[in-house]
């Protein structure tokens, strides 16, 4: 058989007018499917075994539950509404589209590695996942936030956490970058940023939509756990709780308003007992720290942001931030249990100065 012969009878099957006919009604139909998919995905599936049907060609027998779990589909995060109506972060930034995350049962892998302020600690972050024998199939990984900062690797953590499919809550010094990104708040008419924020430049579109989405708490209910960065108030139910507060506080104060059990928020950590932890009051036996309705209270939360005083453990909540930027640790606590577990930091990148900025 000669070349030619072989060409003509290697393209012949493709003139065939049905062959032709079903390709082309094929591929509109391919097109037509990821058009649909592109915003529905779950929906384009369940869709695909009707537009089959209609064409007379046969019905694959998955089903769209088995392809797409509920967990994969949730374009929209399951939340709750904040009641306090704030429409920016105390740094000046707009409130996140969902304030109070949660995540479901769906969500949640085996374990939950809850991990405290990393500051740029990538590294130590990495040391620290290898030992708690992380694996993304049984693994999921959530962050009390402060990824940047005062460590080396600020940008990099962020893009190492977000493209991992990490969770974060919301910390002071991620509300702080976006102020910086967007020269907003204390960075308004600024054109060439302190040093120390130098690493926004390099983050992506990205990386400041992901920092952007960072809840201010997530509700991890099926554990009986709430993340927060610094804290809440006690006495108050989750919607009603304020970003500073969530954000910034170390210890809590009566009100001289307010009434019996209602508490302010302080920064500092004050040494002559004006103040307490508010993880401790929050911990109390006691009718007033029961927030009423939608309360917290019988969840155990785990916190970040308080350096100086390390691992705080208390009844009802536990602090995570054991200094790693500061040549100290960090530290993870593993979840469905109480093992916690920690690794040096390589360094010490920062040398500790007043409490404000930890
Ligand atoms: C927030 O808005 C809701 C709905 O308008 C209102 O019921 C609630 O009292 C507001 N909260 C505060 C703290 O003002
Ligand atoms: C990680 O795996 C090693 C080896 O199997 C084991 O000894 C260690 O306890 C595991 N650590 C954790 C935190 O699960
Ligand atoms: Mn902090």
């Amino acid at each position: 058989m000669d070349t030619n012969t072989a060409v003509s009878e290697g393209i012949a099957p493709l003139l065939n007018p049905f062959l032709l006919t079903y390709t082309m009604v094929m591929s509109l139909m391919l097109l037509s499917l990821l058009r649909y998919a592109n915003n529905r995905p779950a929906a384009a599936f369940q869709a695909a075994p009707i537009l089959l049907k209609r064409l007379g060609l046969p019905v694959p027998s998955f089903s769209s539950s088995s392809l797409f779990s509920a967990s994969s589909v949730s374009a929209v995060p399951h939340s709750l509404p904040s009641f306090a109506n704030e429409t920016l972060t105390p740094a000046g930034t707009r409130m996140p589209a969902c304030v109070h995350r949660i995540l479901t049962r769906d969500e949640a892998k085996e374990r939950v590695l809850v991990v405290g302020d990393v500051h740029g600690c990538l590294e130590e972050l990495q040391a620290l996942l290898v030992k708690a024998n992380y694996t993304a199939a049984k693994d999921s990984v959530v962050l009390v936030g402060d990824l940047v900062n005062k460590g080396p690797l600020s940008a990099e953590t962020v893009k190492w956490c977000r493209t991992q499919g990490f969770y974060s809550v919301r910390g002071n010094h991620d509300d702080s970058a976006l102020a910086a990104y967007f020269r907003v708040g204390k960075f308004t008419g600024v054109s060439s940023l302190p040093q120390a924020y130098d690493f926004v430049a390099a983050l992506d579109e990205a990386d400041v939509a992901w920092l952007d989405s960072l809840p201010y708490t997530l509700s991890i209910e099926h554990l009986g756990v709430v993340v927060v960065h610094a804290g809440l108030l006690p006495g108050r139910p989750l919607q009603m709780q304020q970003a500073a507060d969530m954000s910034r506080i170390r210890s809590v104060k009566r009100a001289e308003e307010g009434g019996e059990g209602t508490w302010v928020g302080v920064e500092y950590i004050p040494e002559n007992g004006e103040a307490e932890p508010w993880a401790k009051v929050w911990s109390q036996e006691g009718k007033e720290c029961e927030g009423g309705e939608g309360s917290t209270d019988a969840r155990h939360l785990l916190f970040g942001h308080d350096a100086k005083r390390g691992l705080q453990v208390f009844r009802k909540a536990t602090g995570l931030d054991t200094g790693c930027c500061y040549g100290r640790e960090l530290t993870l606590a593993i979840l469905p249990g109480e093992e916690r577990i920690s690794v040096k930091a390589l360094k010490a990148y920062q040398v500790p100065h007043g409490l404000k900025s930890d």
